[in-house]
């Protein structure tokens, strides 16, 4: 069975939950958002991590489908936890070229995110994987299309892509988000180091902010300060966690 067939029997049974892994401030580890990650039960109740079908969550017959799933999710989520009066910061969402170019984002998060002050509060994450050509301007309009109705983009997995600096030339984004690979090379190796500080420097200038991704020591974390990068998430503040897991973490120290 093809990852993409047991993911799509998996959306159609309600087997994919939303889990979140908290985004501290890494000055005092204060939880300031959540990126919602895709996990699959599988029918004998194992928990399956993205990661195992991530390429299936690019293919044009289920990606709107699971972001559809996850954005619904992540809608009834804060709205329970707006109901508890619980701050949850913000909530950052992944999504892929096919749901950019597909053109009907917007319509979606309208329907399934009335309260304006809601919508306010998502992130949607772009990863650099998805652009396909140097230029793509379905989904460019897309995303500038979705940030003029009040959401906020990430770039993910900054870095690792083709061509990533020039994405920054054509894309207007509110959050750089670092990819693992840099954070893993702190804190001792000064290549590493310089190109985070660089990407400090430049969000600076582009009215963005920079989160680490990876984050899994203390040298790491205080490194990171050191770099002028303020946010991050990693294993060293919390894995992926349900829903009512992430509520508790946030009445501990939110
Ligand atoms: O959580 P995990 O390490 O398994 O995630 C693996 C990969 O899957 C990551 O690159 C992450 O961005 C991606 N991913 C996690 N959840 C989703 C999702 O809901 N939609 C898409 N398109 N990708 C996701
Ligand atoms: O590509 P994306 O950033 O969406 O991927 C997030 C993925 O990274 C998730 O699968 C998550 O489980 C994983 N992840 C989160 N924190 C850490 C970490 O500190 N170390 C490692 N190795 N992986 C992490
Ligand atoms: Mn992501
Ligand atoms: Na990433």
């Amino acid at each position: 069975i093809s990852s993409i067939e047991s993911l799509d029997a998996a959306l159609k049974e309600g087997r994919i939950e939303a889990w979140y892994q908290p985004v501290v401030r890494l000055a005092d580890r204060r939880i300031v958002g959540f990126e919602a990650l895709s996990r699959m039960v599988s029918p004998d109740g194992e928990i399956i991590s993205a990661s195992a079908f991530a390429e299936a969550a690019g293919d044009v017959r289920v990606a709107s489908v699971l972001t559809h799933r996850m954005l619904s999710a992540v809608a009834e989520d804060m709205r329970a936890w707006s109901a508890l009066g619980i701050d949850f910061g913000y909530v950052a969402v992944n999504v892929t070229a096919v749901d950019l170019r597909g053109g009907r984002l917007g319509e979606t998060l309208d329907r399934l995110f009335p309260d304006e002050r809601l919508m306010k509060r998502l992130i949607l994450e772009v990863t650099e994987r998805v652009y396909i050509g140097e230029r793509d301007r379905l989904v460019c309009e897309a995303l500038a299309h979705l940030r003029r109705r009040g959401v906020y983009i990430a770039l993910d997995d900054f870095g690792t892509g083709f061509a990533s600096l020039t994405h920054l030339l054509e894309l207007s984004v509110d959050f750089i988000k670092v990819d693992q690979a840099f954070t893993a090379r702190l804190p001792d190796d000064d290549v590493s180091g310089t190109i985070i500080a660089g990407l400090v420097a430049i969000a600076g200038k582009l009215g963005a902010s920079v989160t680490a991704e990876g984050v899994e020591t203390d040298a790491q974390a205080e490194k990171l300060l050191e770099l002028g990068c303020q946010v991050g998430q990693g294993f060293l503040f919390s894995r992926g966690v349900p829903a009512g897991e992430a509520a508790r973490l946030l009445m501990r120290h939110g």
